[in-house]
């Protein structure tokens, strides 16, 4: 039932098939004893699991709600009168969709969610922009009119600053587990990314399970960054903000893809853990490490920056380039826009 699939540069076939059956072993054994570890095999054991029909229902939930505190809708890890102050229900009345995309956005950024909206935000995926509080009525006003035109904005009552990053992150962890719970995968990115919608919802349905899959975090992970103590650092941290020299492996935050269970357990440990404003770090890092989670890597289905210079300058349709499923981060509109255009003009028509 797995296709073989070719990835170009990508994740070659036979990891991902030899992944695919150690997960159904694994769900075999799952209910029987716990799955091993990577540190129990030799070989390098995936440590996400893929889901088939008949497990699908049978395994337990992936949000046990009652679990979380009974002021949990009104927290938000130390904010405790947290409440959306734009908010949209694209998941109501369907009880399944494959992919859901949270797009962290910054209020003014008007133009790159345009962008968009125009372009890999088109299709049978639901994409909402996370954004936080404005100081300016005027901006909230110009977002309101936004927000009642697309329908896409979730805004929460926190000040959108780059130390508030984290809220807006356990928002959207908050967001997914609260009005989302029936997406099969979360997809957790940036308003500069460019995500290949099209190959990104073949490589969920048919490398991966359409049926969802738990304990995954697919991403770029870091292992032992050192903690910035340069006071020139845009990302200095104080000891007290952090004591360690070294960060626990981590995303970069710009292309996270969750399985829901991982959302939720994230979703718990951030409301009970002190607040660390490098979201990537404290969620995809600090906060994954407590709930026993590893991070898969993606490895080179991501474009590099020569690919894409290579991409937007010439005209055919890059063929040779193979498939891949995110750009890099700080692309320009009209590079997202070009890229969309070669997936379209590569893509057969249908
Ligand atoms: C969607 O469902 C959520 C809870 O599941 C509810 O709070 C909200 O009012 C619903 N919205 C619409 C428009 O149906
Ligand atoms: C945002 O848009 C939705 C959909 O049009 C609407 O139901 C909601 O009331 C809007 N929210 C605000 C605060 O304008
Ligand atoms: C967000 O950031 C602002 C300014 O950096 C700060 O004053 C505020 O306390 C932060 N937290 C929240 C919840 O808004
Ligand atoms: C994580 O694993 C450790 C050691 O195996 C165990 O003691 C701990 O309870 C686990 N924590 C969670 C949240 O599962
Ligand atoms: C992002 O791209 C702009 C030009 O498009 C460049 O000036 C800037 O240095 C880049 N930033 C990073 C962090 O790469
Ligand atoms: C892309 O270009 C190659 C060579 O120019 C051509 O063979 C191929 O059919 C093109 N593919 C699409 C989908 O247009
Ligand atoms: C534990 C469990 O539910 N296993 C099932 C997983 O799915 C396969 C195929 O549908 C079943 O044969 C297993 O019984």
């Amino acid at each position: 039932m797995l296709e073989k699939r070719r990835y170009g540069a990508g994740l070659p076939a036979s990891p991902l098939l030899a992944a695919f059956f150690t997960a159904v072993v694994c769900l075999f054994l799952w209910r029987l004893s716990s799955c091993p570890g990577p540190q129990g095999t030799q070989l390098v054991a995936p440590s996400y699991l893929l889901l088939l029909p008949g497990n699908a229902t049978s395994l337990p939930p992936p949000y046990p709600m009652h679990k979380l505190a009974p002021s949990d809708r009104t927290t938000l890890i130390d904010v405790k009168d947290f409440s959306f102050q734009l908010n949209n229900f694209p998941c109501n009345g369907s009880s399944s969709l494959l992919l859901l995309v949270l797009v962290h956005s910054a209020p003014g950024n008007v133009d790159k969610r345009r962008t968009i909206r125009e372009t890999w935000g088109r299709g049978s995926h639901r994409v909402l922009f996370l954004l936080g509080a404005v100081e300016s009525p005027a901006t909230q006003e110009a977002l309101e009119e936004e927000n009642r035109t697309y329908r896409d904005l979730v805004q929460g009552r926190f000040l959108d600053t780059y130390r508030n990053m984290t809220y807006k992150h356990v928002m959207g962890l908050k967001w997914t587990a609260y009005y989302c719970p029936g997406a099969r995968y979360l997809l957790k990115t940036d308003d500069d990314v460019f995500v290949n919608s099209p190959a990104l919802l073949d490589f969920l349905a048919q490398d991966l399970s359409p049926w969802g899959a738990r304990r995954l975090i697919l991403c770029e992970p870091f292992a032992f960054a050192y903690v910035k103590r340069s006071y020139r650092s845009k990302w200095r941290v104080s000891p007290r903000e952090y004591p360690g020299r070294v960060y626990p492996s981590y995303c970069a935050g710009w292309a996270v893809l969750y399985s829901p269970d991982v959302v939720f357990l994230l979703y718990r440990e951030a409301q009970r853990t002190e607040y660390f404003w490098i979201d990537d770090v404290h969620v995809t890092g600090t906060l994954a490490a407590r709930a026993n989670l590893t991070q898969t890597p993606l490895g080179s289905l991501v474009l590099s920056s020569e690919q894409v210079q290579f991409m937007v300058g010439s005209r055919d349709n890059h063929s040779d380039i193979g498939v891949f499923l995110f750009g890099p981060p700080n692309l320009s509109r009209t590079e997202i826009h070009r890229l969309w255009q070669v997936v379209q003009d590569r893509r057969p028509a249908s």
